[in-house]
């Protein structure tokens, strides 16, 4: 089954990671007041109601890891409210989780691995053209939703991809393009609009210079190890 390594089984599931880094570290990228809403506030909201829903699972659903419920969500038969939660509010706990381990004060492209640099070059030519082609997708996002670059689990090969809302490239059925996140990238509104307003353009660009790519390498390294 498809999982990477930021939501590991039940226990852990149950925690809102506390940022790897101060509220201010982003700045002048990311502002710490956007930090401190985005995190305190939205994402902890997520985290709230998918808790509750979680509780209240039975059956087989209760023993189901994130990941796990994620790509049966289509197929299984759950309370309406209960599928709809884990879609909007454990992928939007999910995304989070993942969004806050991407970035670092210190993003660099020197921390790429070379085994994920190769896999870039053979995918996008070079990294100038994953930047535009993720960037692009990031940009094109209709109203709010995520930009990802994406291990396929067909043939382990990287790709670009984009969900709405707080959807998840794991949720088979539900998404058009079935894949492992290893990095992602937020364009709700309220990830940037404090300090960049509608300039989505020049949130990205600075969301690119923070990229943690020493963990782009790991979880890429984690997806294409499986
Ligand atoms: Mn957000």
């Amino acid at each position: 089954m498809l999982c990477i390594g930021v939501v590991l089984g039940k226990p852990e599931m149950y925690a809102q990671s506390p940022l790897p880094y101060d509220f201010s570290a982003l700045e002048p990228s990311i502002d710490e007041q956007t930090m401190r809403l985005h995190h305190g506030t939205h994402a902890a909201g997520y985290f709230r109601r998918m808790s509750a829903t979680l509780d209240g699972l039975t059956g087989d659903a209760a023993d189901m890891s994130l990941e796990e419920l994620f790509g049966a969500l289509a197929s299984m038969e759950l309370p309406e409210a209960a599928a709809k939660s884990l879609r909007n509010d454990g992928g939007g706990h999910w995304n989070h989780e993942l969004f806050w381990k991407v970035m670092s004060p210190t993003g660099s492209q020197k921390d790429m691995s070379p085994a994920l640099k190769a896999r870039i070059l053979k995918a996008f030519g070079s990294v100038e053209g994953l930047k535009k082609e993720f960037l692009d997708a990031a940009k094109g996002v209709f109203g709010s939703g995520w930009a990802w670059l994406c291990v396929d689990p067909a043939t382990g090969g990287l790709l670009v991809t984009s969900t709405p809302n707080q959807d998840n490239p794991l949720m088979e059925g539900l998404v058009s393009t079935v894949c492992e996140p290893i990095l992602g990238v937020d364009v709700w509104e309220h990830g940037y609009y404090l300090k960049y307003q509608a300039g989505r353009g020049d949130y990205l660009e600075a969301f690119w210079g923070i990229i943690n790519w020493q963990q782009v390498s790991e979880n890429f390294l984690t997806a294409f190890s499986r």
